[in-house]
């Protein structure tokens, strides 16, 4: 045995010893029975212990570059601490009480805007609460893109981060722990497996190992978690995130007519949504500058920017729309919309041209007579799941591919009416997720023409929640 995997071993027989991770008959918060219990926070009460536990993370982060270290409140703060005392790196508090609009800073300490943290959690299970911790920091300014944990429960946690754009470092697997644990015959076989097969059984969202499984099972409903695993265009993850994080599929579109209106509505309904949808060339003025504007109310509330250009042309023109005139697309938005009129030919020079753009294909409109007809719809869906990495999902009314990779964005949706006199139809939320397999809701006029646009976004942000879930399939 290495001394690297003596220390470990140590390590681990020591969290056992002080009850830090226990195993027995436990009733969680949830109300959920769990063979073992885990609760790094003891650490404190145990000196040598913080210690060889700060050694062992720092090792960990050897190769990582950053300026800061940030502990998520309150279980981690000791271990940030520690390893800032004893590697002397300058540390930074989250407060963990949400901001109340005022000027209360969520980020205590001295920084820069750039500077690079690095953030260090104890236990790792859905990594909700590490996302909230990285929101925060990048709102401040600051990067992160690495966090270090101390036991990864396995529940899906790393594929959440993943979708975050942060890379997870972990001291031990659960696995790695029971195996060491096991080997040292401090708990039995029995034991051993209890406690897998519960943490198999009870996936927060699905990790890669699942992936084969879940593909298999094209017919399942997964959640946004879940199917975070699966995606592999980068927008995608991180829509399906905030979407899990937020419990928010709604995707407001702010078709007003000023940019002062546009941002005041963004700022409004920026917490219930999990994208902004706008037709920037509606507006009275807007440069990429304006942009940015976007970019920071988008940060600050934690959603995406959705540009609906409906590009359509041959590649040459898409590449010289996307990258140049005033509006500059590529420099702010997260995700556009493209129609597939030219083949697939205008997927693969929209990527060449903006390869960081999420690209959703218009596959059919919500308009009473549309052209785009069955084959039409097949074969634009088709491009979409050709090309898995670029394209992120369609617009359609109804789900022909069962393909939980591809996101469905689904326009046309109001409580009040049924149509606006002018070919838009629309339909309720409930009907939009259960009959026409939407994944995220498009919802305008019913929010931005509302008396209260922040009353009528929640009320969507409700419906739309309550009508995803509801045709959610357990994972087994
Ligand atoms: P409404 O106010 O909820 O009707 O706005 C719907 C938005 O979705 C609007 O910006 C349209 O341009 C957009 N849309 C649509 O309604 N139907 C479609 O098929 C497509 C986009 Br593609």
């Amino acid at each position: 045995m290495s001394i690297q995997t003596t220390k470990r071993a140590k390590l681990i027989a020591r969290l056992h010893e002080i009850k830090a991770l226990e195993f027995g008959d436990f009733t969680l918060k949830s109300g959920m029975k769990s063979p073992f219990y885990l609760d790094l926070r003891k650490v404190v009460s145990y000196p040598d212990l913080l210690k060889s536990i700060c050694e062992e993370l720092y090792e960990l982060s050897e190769d990582i570059a950053y300026d800061h270290l940030c502990g998520v409140p309150y279980a981690a703060l000791g271990f940030a601490a520690g390893m800032a005392v004893m590697y002397e790196k300058p540390m930074l508090l989250k407060r963990k009480e949400r901001k109340s609009y005022g000027t209360k800073k969520m980020i205590e300490g001295v920084y820069a805007p750039g500077d690079i943290c690095l953030v260090v959690e104890d236990t790792l299970t859905s990594g909700m609460s590490l996302i909230e911790t990285n929101t925060q920091l990048r709102k401040s300014g600051l990067v992160v893109e690495h966090a270090l944990v101390i036991i990864d429960r396995e529940q899906g946690g790393r594929e959440v981060l993943e979708g975050d754009d942060c890379s997870l470092h972990a001291l031990f697997t659960i696995t790695e722990a029971m195996d060491s644990l096991f080997q040292q015959g401090l708990v039995t076989a029995e034991m051993r497996e209890d406690v897998l097969n519960f943490v198999r059984a009870n996936k927060v969202v699905a990790n890669t190992a699942d992936t084969e499984a879940l593909k298999a099972k094209p017919n399942l409903r997964l959640s946004y978690g879940e199917r975070i695993a699966l995606c592999q265009n980068p927008v995608s993850k991180r829509l399906l995130r905030i979407a899990e994080s937020k419990q928010s599929n709604l995707i407001a579109s702010a078709d007003v007519a000023t940019l002062d209106e546009l941002l005041k509505l963004a700022d409004e309904v920026g917490p219930h949504i999990c994208a902004l949808k706008t037709h920037v060339d509606i507006l009275d003025r807007f440069t990429p500058a304006d942009g940015q504007r976007l970019r920071s109310l988008a940060d600050k509330h934690d959603f995406l920017l959705f540009e609906d250009r409906k590009f359509g042309d041959i590649g040459n023109t898409l590449r010289l729309q996307v990258r140049g005139g005033q509006l500059g697309i590529d420099k702010w938005a997260d995700f556009v919309t493209t129609h597939v009129v030219g083949g697939a030919a205008s997927v693969e020079a929209l990527n060449e041209a903006a390869p960081n753009l999420g690209l959703v294909l218009i596959a059919q409109m919500s308009t009473k007579d549309t052209l785009t007809d069955e084959n039409y719809t097949t074969a634009a869906m088709k491009i979409a799941t050709n090309y898995p990495k670029v394209v992120m999902g369609v617009v359609a009314q109804k789900r022909r591919l069962d393909d939980p990779a591809s996101l469905q964005f689904t326009p046309g949706v109001n409580l009040d009416v049924k149509g606006d006199g002018k070919g838009q139809v629309y339909n309720t939320p409930s009907i939009a997720f259960n009959e026409k397999g939407a994944d995220f809701i498009i919802v305008g006029r019913g929010i931005y023409k509302a008396d209260s646009p922040l009353a009528a976004a929640i009320k969507y942000k409700e419906e739309g929640w309550l009508a995803y879930s509801s045709t959610l399939s357990v994972l087994a």
